[in-house]
């Protein structure tokens, strides 16, 4: 059963971690509306890796009953590197910082109609004691929050094409300047602007590096996207090696690890491609493209039909690899920071 976070162990929480997301009085002086999972509280507690899940990608990123047995085999994924998962969510209002398992097929059966949670939604969906899926930025919030410093997700959200008209920018960018987290993530997806959502990172000062031989930076449902990152690295050590040389200097942005997708998952060939063209003139010609935060849940479901399911195979497989390359990081952190 959840326990209950106290004013105690929030204040311990925010001691070992300075809070980004607001002041700690206001945190301490209410009944905070956050459950944190004894299993995660005692890994913190005692120093020892975990890893933040999302849960977007659970209600508005893939098809149910897919997305229950992707959510469960990324947690066992994670705990077989020797980390200890931490899908956050929220549930009646309440933010979970893990995710009972009975709470996690609520989320993913949609049956009370989750909302997709972004920075600027996290306060009303939990006054209005909503269900929600948390997305790369709010995740990134409550793992920062709760002193979590590594989160793996697919991909994360970016400049839409043609953005530099729409200012359809995603919040995940902004949020990757406040929460000092490494998110691991297998690039961005050729839906959105790549180019552009590179130049964003640099503006707002995010080290971007690719886990891979090379520079390349990935693409999603391919290894490469024809731009390069900055850094790259190779090993779970020189990412938490990143990680603590931040926390050393004490700032407080994150780090987005790139990871591509394994070479037998690749999406190959024209098929993929074509399919999201499809989809972007679709979402331009009957309007879906205006409307906002239904944008990437729209583009992600039509793409999936135009390619009748190779794009969820590919996915499931690029979700579960970041899973991994992140529990791993989460341990060598974890005896960097001890
Ligand atoms: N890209 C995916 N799958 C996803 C998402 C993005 O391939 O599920 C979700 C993530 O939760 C991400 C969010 O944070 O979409 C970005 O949405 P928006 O573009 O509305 O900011
Ligand atoms: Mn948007």
């Amino acid at each position: 059963h959840h326990m209950h976070i106290s004013v105690r162990s929030i204040s311990s929480i925010s001691r070992r971690r300075p809070l980004s997301l607001t002041h700690r009085s206001s945190l301490t002086s209410h009944g905070v509306p956050i459950d944190v999972h004894p299993e995660v509280e005692d890994a913190l507690a005692n120093g020892h890796p975990v890893v933040a899940l999302e849960s977007t990608i659970i209600t508005h990123g893939m098809p149910y009953p897919t997305s229950l047995e992707m959510a469960q085999s990324v947690e066992n994924i994670v705990r077989s590197t020797g980390s200890i998962p931490a899908t956050i969510g929220l549930v009646e209002g309440r933010v979970k910082i893990g995710l009972q398992p009975t709470e996690l097929a609520r989320l993913a059966s949609r049956s009370t109609d989750p909302v997709k949670l972004s920075r600027r939604d996290i306060a009303p969906a939990i006054a209005s004691r909503k269900d929600g899926g948390t997305t790369c930025s709010s995740t990134l919030i409550f793992a920062a929050l709760a002193g979590i410093k590594i989160f793996a997700t697919g991909g994360l959200g970016g400049v839409h094409r043609g953005g530099e008209k729409t200012m359809d920018i995603s919040a995940d960018l902004h949020e990757l300047t406040r929460c000092p987290v490494g998110l691991v993530s297998a690039g961005v997806k050729s839906i959105l602007d790549i180019g552009r959502t590179l130049e964003y990172l640099e503006t707002l000062g995010v080290p971007v590096v690719s886990y891979a031989e090379s520079n390349d930076f990935p693409a999603f449902y391919t290894r490469k996207s024809g731009f390069k990152s900055p850094w790259s690295i190779d090993d779970p050590q020189a990412a938490a090696r990143i990680l603590y040389v931040q926390r050393q200097l004490g700032m407080s942005n994150g780090i987005l690890f790139a990871v591509p997708i394994p070479e037998k998952h690749e999406v190959h060939g024209t098929l993929l491609q074509e399919a999201i063209e499809t989809a972007l003139r679709e979402s331009e010609e009957t309007g879906v493209s205006k409307l906002g935060k239904d944008v990437t849940p729209w583009l992600l479901k039509r793409v999936g039909e135009l390619t009748s399911g190779k794009s969820l195979e590919s996915n499931i497989a690029l979700v579960q690899n970041t899973a991994l390359v992140g529990g791993q990081i989460a341990v060598e952190y974890a005896k960097l920071a001890s």
